[in-house]
């Protein structure tokens, strides 16, 4: 069975207009590629850290509608994220499913739990105190993962289990979801779907 992985989004609303090109699975002898401009330099700082560590090659770029705030352009982006990444898994037949990720950032740390499970659900707690960083708010950041959780079918849990600093905190998460899902994504030998109903 040849697996692609790839996908193209394109998602048009008057609020924004994406276009996404995604590759997951790239192997660890091939250098992966990020290109990403949403207009919010932190939200792209964060999908960055999860494209790289998730092995993923990723060109996103959005034009939204940042002169009203950046609410729209961060869920939009996250939804249509979601969207390519449930397209460039296509069956999930043969994959580990479940995946678990650690990821310290000097002296923050979280753990992300994902199960690509065909049910889409978060549990986020990243315990933010600022109210912004750089330009994405902080109440916008577990609410990305949220979205990109609900929006490619998974269930997703992320917590950071410490740190002081919000910027290290963010960052952990996003790279603690990007091994979890790396693994999650691994494709075995198995010729079974991954689960004791048969389906996902
Ligand atoms: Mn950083």
């Amino acid at each position: 069975m040849s697996v692609p992985y790839k996908a193209s989004v394109a998602r048009k609303t008057n609020e924004t207009d994406i276009s996404i090109e995604l590759e997951i699975n790239v192997p660890f002898s091939l250098k992966t590629t990020q290109e990403i401009s949403t207009g919010i330099g932190f939200l792209d700082h964060m999908y960055h850290a999860l494209s790289k560590h998730a092995r993923w090659n990723l060109n996103l770029k959005c034009q939204g509608d940042l002169h009203i705030d950046d609410h729209h352009t961060a869920e939009d982006t996250a939804i249509a994220l979601g969207q390519a990444f449930k397209q460039a898994l296509g069956s999930p037949q043969g994959i580990k499913r479940f995946g678990t990720g650690f990821a310290p950032l000097d002296e923050a740390l979280s753990r992300a739990v994902v199960d690509i499970s065909g049910r889409p659900f978060a549990s986020i707690d990243l315990g933010l105190k600022r109210e912004k960083i750089g330009d994405l708010s902080c109440e916008m950041i577990p609410h990305v993962l949220e979205s990109f959780a609900t929006s490619a079918g998974i269930t997703l849990h992320v917590d950071v289990l410490k740190g002081f600093n919000d910027h290290h905190r963010a960052e952990s998460a996003f790279k603690a979801l990007a091994i979890a899902i790396r693994q999650a994504t691994e494709r075995t030998e198995s010729v079974e779907i991954p689960s004791t109903k048969g389906v996902l």
